[in-house]
């Protein structure tokens, strides 16, 4: 067994090998995991969240790996946790630009880690908050979290992210496709990737004519459109920068806090009917759900009450 908060002093330390295990420690449902989080309660709160999302192929990893270098080139350490991606991460080869990559590789102010997002009710897996909490009491100046954007997962990794981009390009993933997934309203701000391409400012211009109705987020901020070609490094500055200044912005108004307030109630949200669910299947057990069963199917019951006798039995015990 891992003495906990030792692990902790050397993550804080900055050692790889000791922010590894932590991870794999809350990744999961290990015996340890509260351990670790209540250790980390009191280094949370320094780290820049950015979460990275858009249908699949249109260069989120390649933009990632990217911004990685941008930002170690201002002299902050960077963390990335890339859930679902649909090859390993850590072989380099899905960042496209392997040279870029091993660069980083031997860098000890990057870490990259990725993680299944393992369907959890209503959020993203809450492995990943509690990885998040570990990259965040390591010291990590920023941590960026990339999660394809299919399904629901683009739309919780806003609910983690201080700053979400959205990156869209010209074929799979344009504005159209983009705003039927309702991922358009979650962005802080958009990325047109792939811009050496044809049909970029299509998409771009298609962009600003949808932008222009969705009513907004009534928050005042602008959600700028910036273009990049990731695989070359172009514009990847830019996005940075617009990164940074959207973080001064929220820092600057409440908006900030809020943000973390809600991330922090979704988080708990989760853990809380992660574990109803937990005590509903270990207490109520197969046979009392089946018995209710044969109740409503013969009749006698209707669902909603059968399901209200269930759980007050369970938030009896
Ligand atoms: N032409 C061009 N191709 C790019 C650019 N950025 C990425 N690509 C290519 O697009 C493909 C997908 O890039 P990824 O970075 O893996 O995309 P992703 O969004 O992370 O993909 P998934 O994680 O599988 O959803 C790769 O072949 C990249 O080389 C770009 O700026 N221009
Ligand atoms: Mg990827």
């Amino acid at each position: 067994m891992a003495d906990v908060s030792e692990l902790i002093e050397r993550a804080r330390l900055g050692q790889i090998g000791a922010i590894a295990r932590l991870i794999s420690l809350v990744e999961r449902d290990s015996p340890q995991r509260r351990q670790v989080a209540a250790e980390l309660a009191a280094h949370a709160g320094r780290a820049y969240v950015v979460g990275v999302t858009g249908a699949p192929g249109v260069g989120k990893s390649t933009t990632t790996s990217a911004l990685i270098g941008a930002i170690r080139a201002t002299g902050r350490s960077v963390g990335v946790l890339a859930v679902d991606p649909s090859s390993p991460f850590t072989g380099g080869a899905v960042l496209g630009d392997r040279i870029r990559m091993q660069s980083h590789s031997t860098d000890d102010r990057v870490f990259i880690r990725s993680l299944a997002s393992r369907g959890q009710l209503g959020g993203i897996t809450s492995g990943v908050p509690q990885a998040l909490r570990v990259l965040d009491a390591a010291g990590y100046d920023v941590v960026l979290v990339e999660t394809v954007g299919v399904g629901q997962a683009e739309l919780d990794v806003a609910s983690l992210a201080d700053t979400t981009v959205v990156i869209l390009a010209p074929g799979m993933g344009d504005a159209i496709q983009a705003a039927k997934a309702g991922i358009l309203e979650i962005a802080d701000i958009y990325v047109v990737n792939k811009a050496d391409r044809e049909g970029a400012d299509v998409v771009a211009r298609d962009l600003r004519q949808m932008q222009a109705k969705i009513s907004g987020r009534k928050t005042g901020w602008e959600v700028p459109i910036v273009k990049t070609a990731s695989a070359t490094g172009q514009g990847i500055d830019e996005l940075l920068t617009v990164i940074d200044r959207h973080r001064d912005w929220l820092t600057s108004s409440e908006e900030l806090t809020e943000r973390r307030r809600l991330r922090a109630a979704s988080e708990i949200e989760a853990i809380a009917l992660g574990e109803v669910r937990k005590r509903f299947a270990s207490s109520t057990g197969p046979g009392r759900l089946y018995a209710a069963a044969l109740e409503v199917t013969a009749g006698r019951l209707d669902p909603f009450a059968a399901a209200d006798e269930l759980l007050s039995a369970l938030l009896a015990t």
